[in-house]
């Protein structure tokens, strides 16, 4: 059983114990001297609901809510237990399965529908419907029409590009046989799943079938709600998230390694400062083109911003236009508010997902313009909402822009105070990069690092990602997990706030090897990358199912994904997409550790499957530590070393 949600907190905070970056400790301290409220305020006087954490509470009717906690503090006789059920008799593991259920459901249509959208883009692009949008990659467009069974030879580009963007979009709505990505997979990876039933039909239909199937009287064992979750989970990592991914490198660019800068010193006095926050890169495309336009420069300086303008990212629509154009990272997740309290900012414009409520309310103690921008997010108090339609791409992207240069005039000097903090990084690591990387342009391989790993110099790879969360010490959990993992040869794969959050510590650069074990900074060296790889948004931990896949195909490791000593851990996750990500990884054979809290922690008889019996069938499993780092990396270790016995590798 998890432990009690802390007690509320009273007295002035120190914030030092809230989160380990300068500007976020020194934005909060302003905050308190000047009466400002943020996520890390809440939290301290918010406990979290002790019925409803750990997956007991059911609320799917309206003869509950009921609330199926175990007894406190004393053991349950097996009557006892059995008694312990909802009103129409829901047993405590029905109910926790159906709530984690629930989750993988909301957080797969979250990347789902963000990759539908992207693939919709990409056929109107295609079409040559949207004239700020072209093709970029045409190695990656061949590729993909491969993998989807298009022909390309004697085509037209234009032609191809059709068909693929029909293709993708087609596959959320199919209903029979196989979503078309599984096939990436390794053959044994696929017949598990087979023989499972747990391969999607299209991307939409198991959102559907999970909400259904947890509606009041319907899917009531708990192996089979697991069952259909995991499911829907693939039809997001394996479908939605993947196209995502896939039809992004081709519209915006493949990404390749380049220098980039994090934190809030992306901000300057002297500029216009606007922010990106969100998820799908559509519109942050197009605004980093119009900030860049002369004409935008011009007015801004005509405005009295003599600098121009400044654009940052926050979240994951920041780590899309990082990784292919270099834009500045201003924070991650929980620095959204922390860039509005700089008192610098122009405007945030945000499009969906982990985006606060309380930036609106904050944003009115200052000049700064909330603008929200697709059409199935508005927010109460925002300052202007545009549904953003891709044919008026860069007309809205400037009128977004000169909006906030209007508004440059309106920042009261008098509360400004941007942090001078920025740390460089080099990110842009896409699976086909490091594999260039690796093996050269012409023997693109990751055969390099699977002997790297068979000789030990590298032990295992670790995928750290997911958010922040306002409950433990922001970044402090992904920090000293990668440094602990990489001092012991780990080479770690990032992805999300989670990137974030290393790169601000520095650990996203070469130099960062001095943190390694001896054979982990040897092959940094000799490769020439940092010892933690950005691998970029949430959506591209599909990136690393296929690094995961290419890995297998190479050899040397197995021929699986659950053979590699390979494990993926999400410290501070807050997101219901993280709970996904998770079951995916899970069901594609991954060892899978969460942090400060798990959908199911409070009820034993789900929570054992997710965390043991679950293994036998994925050769995968979850497992949770709350909030050590180093508890964390020693479970991380064990793990990778259990991997590299059976595999023969060990030393
Ligand atoms: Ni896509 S899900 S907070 S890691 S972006 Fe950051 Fe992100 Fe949200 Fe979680
Ligand atoms: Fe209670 Fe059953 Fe209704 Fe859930 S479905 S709220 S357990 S009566």
């Amino acid at each position: 059983v998890a432990p009690p949600p802390k007690k509320k907190e009273v007295g002035p905070a120190d914030w030092t114990q809230y989160a380990i970056d300068t500007p976020t400790i020194e934005g909060l301290k302003k905050a308190d001297r000047e009466g400002y409220t943020t996520a890390f305020h809440r939290a301290r006087t918010m406990t979290a609901c002790p019925i409803g954490k750990g997956g007991t509470c059911c609320k799917i009717c309206n003869m509950g809510p009921c609330r199926v906690l175990p007894p406190k503090g004393k053991d349950e006789t097996p009557e006892e237990r059995k008694k312990r059920t909802g009103l129409c008799g829901a047993t405590p593991e029905t109910i926790a399965a159906r709530n984690f259920a629930r989750m993988v459901a909301a957080g797969a249509a979250a990347h789902s529908d963000h990759g539908r959208h992207v693939a919709h883009t990409f056929l109107h692009a295609a079409k040559g419907e949207l004239p700020d949008y072209q093709i970029k990659d045409i190695p990656k467009l061949f590729a993909i029409a491969m993998d989807y069974d298009i022909p390309t030879e004697g085509r037209e580009i234009k032609d191809i590009a059709i068909d693929v963007g029909k293709r993708a979009l087609q596959q959320y709505g199919q209903q029979d046989g196989e979503i078309l990505n599984v096939k990436r997979a390794p053959l044994k990876r696929q017949e598990i799943w087979k023989q499972e039933g747990v391969i999607p039909a299209g991307i939409d239909r198991p959102v559907v079938e999970v909400m259904h199937m947890t509606h009041m009287g319907v899917n009531q064992e708990m192996e089979h709600i697991i069952r259909l979750a995991t499911k829907c989970s693939l039809a997001d990592g394996w479908g939605g998230s993947m196209i995502a991914t896939d039809l992004s490198d081709i519209l915006y660019g493949t990404p390749v390694p380049i220098l980039g800068k994090v934190n809030l010193g992306c901000m300057k006095e002297d500029t216009v400062n606007i922010i990106v926050h969100g998820h799908e890169p559509s519109l942050s495309e197009i605004i980093v083109q119009a900030v860049q336009d002369p004409e935008m420069i011009a007015y801004a300086k005509s405005k009295g911003a003599t600098g121009g303008i400044s654009l940052g990212g926050i979240c994951c629509t920041s780590n899309e236009i990082l990784m292919r154009h270099g834009i500045p990272v201003a924070g991650n997740y929980l620095q959204q508010e922390i860039a509005v309290i700089t008192g610098a900012l122009e405007a945030i414009v945000v499009d969906v997902q982990c985006v606060m409520q309380g930036l609106a309310e904050l944003a009115k103690c200052f000049h700064t313009q909330v603008v929200t921008t697709s059409p199935i997010a508005k927010m109460q108090g925002a300052y202007k909402h545009y549904s953003y339609d891709e044919r008026y791409g860069l007309e809205t992207a400037k009128a977004i822009v000169k909006d906030a240069i209007d508004n440059f005039p309106n920042r009261d000097k008098n509360k400004v105070s941007i942090p001078t903090e920025q740390q460089d990084m080099v990110v842009g690591f896409s699976h086909e990069t490091i594999s260039y990387m690796l093996g050269g342009m012409f023997r693109a391989s990751y055969r390099p690092l699977n002997d790297n790993i068979i000789n030990g110099r590298v032990r295992g790879l670790a995928g750290i990602v997911g958010c922040g969360n306002a409950r433990v010490k922001n970044d402090y959990l992904h920090v000293e997990l990668a440094k602990e993992l990489i001092k012991n040869d780990v080479l770690v794969l990032t992805t999300g706030c989670s990137a974030i959050a290393l790169g601000k510590a520095g650990l996203l650069t070469p130099e960062a090897s001095k943190y390694c074990g001896a054979g982990l900074a040897e092959v940094c060296e000799t490769v020439g990358i940092p010892p933690c790889l950005h691998m970029g948004s949430c959506v591209d931990n599909s990136r690393i199912l296929m690094a995961a896949t290419a890995v297998v195909r190479d050899g040397g490791l197995g021929d699986d994904i659950s053979d590699l000593p390979a494990v993926g851990c999400a410290p501070e996750w807050m997101s219901e997409k993280a709970v996904s990500i998770g079951q995916y990884f899970v069901a594609s054979g991954v060892y899978v550790l969460f942090g400060v809290g798990f959908p199911t922690i409070n009820e034993d008889v789900c929570t054992n499957y997710l965390f043991k019996d679950i293994e036998k069938t994925y050769g995968g499993r979850w497992d949770f530590v709350e909030k050590d780092p180093y508890e964390m990396a020693k479970r991380i270790i064990a793990q990778i070393d259990a991997k590299r016995k059976a595999l023969g590798i060990d030393k």
